[in-house]
């Protein structure tokens, strides 16, 4: 068969986009070889829908074994009683928790996607907030941090079947005990959305989720560094306290009703190969060495945000307890909007995303604010002592974004990366 050049051409391209470039998105990651290995592997040519054990096409033995190792490292680094591997994304693991709790029209809680919230949290143009009734909680404007009393407030007042945990723009570390009492106290499910943050809760530095949540939720490519996909994942101490959709306190009938959700509620075949790779990360994500990694994954993210302030740029609650932290740019730039500022360091080759910040005066298509991780960069070996020169770059582009300085920048970017290769390979 003909090699199809145009498509292998335009992967060497992307290849070499992320190898020259400084990496700021933060829900993005570096996969090892072993999982880029798994997920490009025969096990793609696999149909299996159903579950180990339980499939509905023949010749399953094997892929029953990688997918049962995969359920067995995700219950492992999470401390979970019950994992479900399937999900094609994340969005995909909150769709299936929803099918599984609510039926459609239902109210439900999370926090606002203007404040650090997800799209599938209750965004009117997601399946969410489409679906079901969804209704918000904020961040405070003085502390940027999450209103808790605003929280309870309107929960009581709502009376959602679950309140939602977790967002895509938030650094601090959330009160997973505070909302299980808040979501006690009103009847409602807690589900915790742990995508962005998974890996440095899945190590104990940051407050385990798993612990308080009736449910739980992940992308496996964030933090976790695994292969693009989702997980489900249920606590020592299921619960349910509302008790008709579901039976009052069997995780086993909640399991039941969850798989059935996933597959054959709004999946079919699982893709294996994914699956086959989600174990590897997994695998990876138990070792020291990947402690050791989201260690320096938060020291670098320390030191970036303070690298920011000392520049006189705003960060929103005033530094950050994750990998993550959200700039308001209005303070030093009140001119600039975020897409103006994403579009001058993506020519820089220095790349971020442009983000609402709370309380933001622009639209989501122009935006105040940026934000910026440091997963990705620390994969590529970066540390502390880096951050300072990062931000210095991702200054003099802002203060001068004309097409000197960002060449300028670039060759700066490009001579620092350009030694760091993604693979042994
Ligand atoms: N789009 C992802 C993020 O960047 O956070 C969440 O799905």
């Amino acid at each position: 068969m003909q090699r199809d050049t145009e498509i292998f051409n335009l992967i060497q391209k992307e290849r070499e986009r992320q190898t020259k470039g400084i990496e700021l998105i933060a829900s993005e990651n570096f996969v090892s070889d072993q999982v880029m290995e798994a997920m490009g592997s025969v096990m793609t040519n696999k149909y299996a829908e159903g579950y180990p054990g339980k499939r509905y096409y023949g010749g399953c033995q094997v892929v029953d074994q990688s997918e049962t190792i995969a359920i067995e490292r995700a219950k492992k680094l999470y401390g979970a009683e019950w994992a479900n591997v399937q999900p094609h994304s994340g969005a995909q693991a909150n769709m299936a928790v929803f099918m599984a709790c609510m039926k459609a029209g239902d109210t439900f809680m999370g926090m606002d996607l203007n404040h650090g919230g997800h799209l599938s949290h209750g965004s009117p143009v997601n399946f969410s907030g489409l679906m079901f009734h969804a209704i918000s909680y904020e961040v405070k404007e003085e502390t940027g941090t999450v209103d808790y009393d605003m929280m309870e407030t309107r929960a009581m007042e709502g009376k959602p079947k679950i309140i939602i945990g977790g967002g895509s723009a938030y650094s601090r570390d959330w009160d997973w005990k505070r909302m299980r009492e808040i979501a006690d106290k009103c009847g409602a499910l807690l589900m915790g959305d742990i995508s962005h943050p998974s890996g440095l809760i899945a190590k104990g530095h940051l407050e385990n989720a798993v612990k308080y949540c009736h449910i739980v939720t992940t992308t496996t490519h964030k933090t976790l560094r695994g292969p693009r996909g989702g997980m489900i994942l249920l606590g020592k101490d299921f619960d349910n306290p509302w008790g008709k959709t579901t039976p009052k306190g069997e995780i086993k009938k909640m399991s039941a009703l969850l798989d059935s959700a996933v597959f054959p509620g709004t999946q079919g075949g699982p893709l294996e190969h994914v699956i086959a790779a989600k174990a590897v990360a997994l695998g990876e994500a138990l070792t020291d060495d990947y402690d050791r990694y989201i260690v320096q994954v938060m020291k670098n993210a320390k030191m970036m945000s303070q690298a920011f302030m000392d520049k006189g740029y705003k960060v929103i609650s005033g530094g950050t307890d994750n990998h993550l932290m959200l700039i308001d740019l209005r303070p030093k730039f009140p001119e600039m909007t975020g897409k103006e500022a994403e579009n001058a360091l993506v020519a820089a080759d220095i790349t971020v995303n442009k983000n609402m910040v709370p309380f933001d005066s622009r639209s989501a298509f122009k935006t105040s604010g940026l934000r910026v991780g440091t997963p990705a960069i620390t994969t590529r070996g970066l540390k502390e002592d880096d951050m300072k020169g990062i931000v210095d770059m991702i200054d003099t582009v802002l203060c001068d974004p004309t097409e000197a300085t960002i060449a300028k920048i670039r060759k700066q970017v490009n001579d620092m990366m350009i030694d760091r290769p993604l693979f042994a390979w």
